[in-house]
């Protein structure tokens, strides 16, 4: 090992007390030999600092602060700008135990192609060691990570989306469990090489080792590539986590709703990335539903275990949003839109000529001129010309939670919310029923499991086409899916035997298309409709039709005050075409094909009596 690098590795701040750590530091160095090692501490000073070290780097741009105080803007290297899931890797022992929707490596194998790739991927940069906790600080339910990157955006991004900082060390005292987390950008500078604005490379793996619980991630600065604590700790390895010791790890935003009369209700809601969970999270209800509240846990992640009452409680592990820009404006998200007010990292949306950002949708007009996300002169003309859009379609804004008008009091709290209802929703133009109930648990997760959607940019590779999504955790789920399935219908029925109500769980789809290729739920606000008539149901006294797969609201069911929106209309979103309903079998007979082994028969099973109910 290098001994200078020991050396300064070992020169940890005296608050870190966790030799594990230290020596785990100590190694990555000599391997990675980065020209320094930096402990992040958290603070805003250290945040500020590393803005402006950016600015001057050309990574950032600093927004107006008359328009946008201590906001920043950031343009990644066109290659890298969303998840790469066909560079992503389970790297279990057993092949079986990573599944067949996971890409997977033997370890042995992935450690020797890693090897010469880490070997000095860090040299004539800054080593910074980020201290994190996925859930508030201490709490039973919280757990540590230590990420190693030698980007600073990384650095001040996870300063917004977790619990950030000194006082982690003070949890994880000598003895503490950490998830290490090693992250690099790929790009080496040779002595005198000038830097570019967002260095990474062409070769990328975000690697997983889920019996040893470590990250490995090489070659993207970008979102979930790079961000260590969310899709590669709070969903991969925590699902693993909670697969071993009896809880969730859920690719699923949180909700509070409370009605007039101030009984309150809690939701979490699975969909694929890209199709609106921080919309939802964030919903403020429309006309005709006044005295009802809705306010935000979490917009992405929840971490779901059994407390002692018998219910299922739910924390988010984040502590921040890393949103969609695009389409989000004043009337599909004011609630976000305030959030975004200030102390926002924005990364490939515009830039306007009076130092602020816009995207597609922001606002009806779009802005006469503006520098798109590639640097690049934009105007509508050009738009209209070439088809060149501002912001990346999967632009994104960081943003601490507690910027969110609409936060829930309980979003920090470490016992979590008592879960009333699941949902989970794909993007589909056709064929799915705008909400539907299933009649039990077992129903429930045979929805989730064979859900399709139409895929979005939040992942590289085509957009629009429909795959098999099972509870929006295709990317995420961090061993075998049939056995993730497996887990769910073993809690179901552990919850049941102690007499617990179990959560209700409902499918929807907000997306269904009419003749005229247009969305034709409005969506956004108006999901109040369809969010209370599963409050109605939770009260026992929500009316519904039933049919071949679950039970759904019939036209008068539905709360219509103060929207426009007709019972033929009401048809096009709710309409249950048989031919297109035996085509979506085939396709849920395709995945439990691939899915076979160690599918549970519960799911089979089910099909059969939904193909019998439909022949009928
Ligand atoms: O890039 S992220 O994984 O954080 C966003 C998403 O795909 O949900
Ligand atoms: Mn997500």
């Amino acid at each position: 090992m290098n001994a200078a690098l020991k050396g300064l590795a070992v020169q940890a701040p005296s608050y870190v007390k966790n030799a594990k750590l230290i020596a785990w530091v100590a190694d990555m160095a000599a391997l990675c030999k980065p020209e320094a090692i930096y402990w992040c501490d958290g603070s805003q000073e250290e945040y500020d600092r590393f803005c402006q070290l950016m600015v001057d780097a050309g990574t950032f741009k600093k927004l107006n602060p008359a328009k946008r105080p201590n906001s920043f803007l950031a343009n990644s290297d066109p290659s890298d700008v969303a998840r790469v899931e066909d560079r992503t890797f389970i790297c279990s022992e057993k092949k079986e135990d990573a599944g067949p929707t996971n890409n997977w490596m033997a370890p042995a194998e992935m450690r020797a192609t890693l090897q010469p790739l880490f070997d000095g991927c860090m040299k004539g940069r800054t080593m910074y060691v980020v201290p994190f906790s996925m859930g508030p600080l201490g709490s039973p339910i919280a757990h540590i990570g230590i990420e190693l990157s030698d980007s600073p955006y990384v650095a001040v991004n996870m300063k917004i989306m977790t619990r950030m900082g000194k006082a982690v060390y003070d949890v994880l005292g000598a003895e503490g469990e950490f998830v290490p987390c090693v992250h690099t950008v790929g790009a080496p500078l040779q002595p005198g090489e000038k830097d570019v604005s967002w260095p990474c490379n062409k070769t990328k793996y975000i690697v997983h080792y889920p019996e040893t619980r470590e990250i490995w991630s090489y070659g993207s600065g970008y979102g979930g590539n790079a961000l260590l604590g969310k899709k590669c700790f709070a969903l991969r390895i925590a699902s693993n986590m909670g697969r071993d010791e009896g809880w969730l790890a859920e690719h699923m935003l949180i909700l509070g709703v409370t009605n007039p009369e101030g009984k309150k209700y809690h939701v979490a809601a699975a969909f694929p990335s890209a199709c609106g969970k921080t919309n939802f999270a964030m919903l403020i209800p429309p006309a005709g539903f006044e005295g009802w509240k809705v306010t935000t846990i979490g917009d992405d992640i929840a971490w779901i275990k059994p407390a002692a009452d018998g219910r299922l409680h739910a924390i988010n592990p984040e502590a921040g949003y890393f949103g969609v820009a695009p389409g989000t404006n004043m009337q599909t998200n004011p609630n976000c839109m305030a959030s975004l007010d200030r102390d926002v990292i924005f990364t490939n949306v515009a830039l306007t000529d009076d130092g602020d950002i816009w995207w597609e949708g922001m606002t009806d007009t779009p802005p006469a001129h503006a520098i798109d996300w590639q640097g690049k002169e934009w105007t509508p003309a050009i738009a209209r010309e070439t088809g060149a859009k501002a912001a990346h379609p999967n632009a994104r804004f960081t943003v601490a939670a507690i910027n969110n008008p609409a936060l829930d009091a309980a979003w920090d709290d470490p016992k979590g919310v008592a879960i009333d209802a699941f949902i989970f929703g794909g993007r589909r133009s056709t064929t799915v029923p705008l909400v539907t109930e299933a009649r039990n648990w077992v129903e429930g997760v045979y929805m989730a499991a064979t859900m399709g959607s139409e895929t979005t940019a939040a992942a590289a590779g085509q957009q629009g086409v429909v795959r098999r999504d099972p509870f929006a955790m295709l990317p995420f789920a961090g061993y075998n899916m049939s056995d993730y399935f497996q887990h769910w219908l073993d809690l179901g029925k552990k919850l049941e035997a102690t007499g617990a109500r179990l959560p209700k769980i409902y499918t929807t789809n907000w997306f269904r298309k009419g003749e005229d290729g247009k969305f034709t739920w409005p969506g956004y606000g108006e999901n109040m409709r369809v969010l209370k008539w599963m409050i109605d149901r939770i009260e026992d006294r929500g009316e519904g039709t039933e049919h071949v797969f679950g039970v759904s609201p019939r036209y008068e069911d539905l709360n219509w005050t103060g929207l426009d929106f007709s019972a033929e209309q009401f048809k096009t979103v709710t309409h249950i075409d048989k031919a297109a309903w035996q085509a979506e079998l085939k396709l849920h007979a395709e995945l439990f094909q691939q899915l076979a082994h160690h599918l549970p028969k519960e799911l089979p099973a089910t099909k059969a009596a939904i193909e019998q109910r439909l022949a009928a």
